[in-house]
């Protein structure tokens, strides 16, 4: 119990530790970018603007109600998350595998890009809108296979 509680608290350091709220330059982030931001669906509850969305080269996952394509699978290392919160009715929370999550924007703010560098480890990660997460404001980010390199 006391080795569980003092693990979880290392991830929650290291992950603020690293978190970068102002700009970061392109150039570091390249090919390691992930944008996050809001999105419209008409399927989603209770407004249509209730809606989270990841992108991550090729990739496009949609968390809205019922969203079928909610997923993006990555590799494992180290990522810039870019989140773009333009809204004072949503935030964006990212979960780890073990559980701990942490707030990377409020709810009630607006600060438009804010980036976080994290390591991503191998296992079941979620962005994710606090307040709407149950209506299905959140995507799943799977980690797996082989790691990247440099
Ligand atoms: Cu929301």
């Amino acid at each position: 119990m006391r080795n569980r509680a003092a693990a979880r608290s290392l991830v929650l350091g290291a992950l603020t530790a690293l978190a970068v709220t102002t700009p970061v330059s392109g150039a570091s982030a390249e090919g390691r970018a992930l944008a996050g931001s809001y999105c419209t669906n008409p399927d989603a509850m209770p407004k249509p603007t209730a809606c989270i969305q990841l992108s991550f080269e090729g990739q496009t996952a949609q968390g809205y109600t019922n969203s079928s394509d909610r997923t993006i699978d990555l590799r494992p290392g180290v990522y810039w998350l870019t989140v773009d919160d333009t809204s004072t009715a949503h935030n964006f929370s990212l979960e780890a595998p073990d559980g701990s999550d942490q707030d990377i924007t409020e709810v009630a703010d607006a600060p438009g890009d804010v980036t976080l560098m994290v390591n991503l480890t191998p296992g079941s990660w979620t962005l994710f809108c606090d307040p709407h997460r149950a209506m299905g404001m959140y995507v799943d980010i799977e980690v797996g296979g082989t790691g990247q390199t440099g």
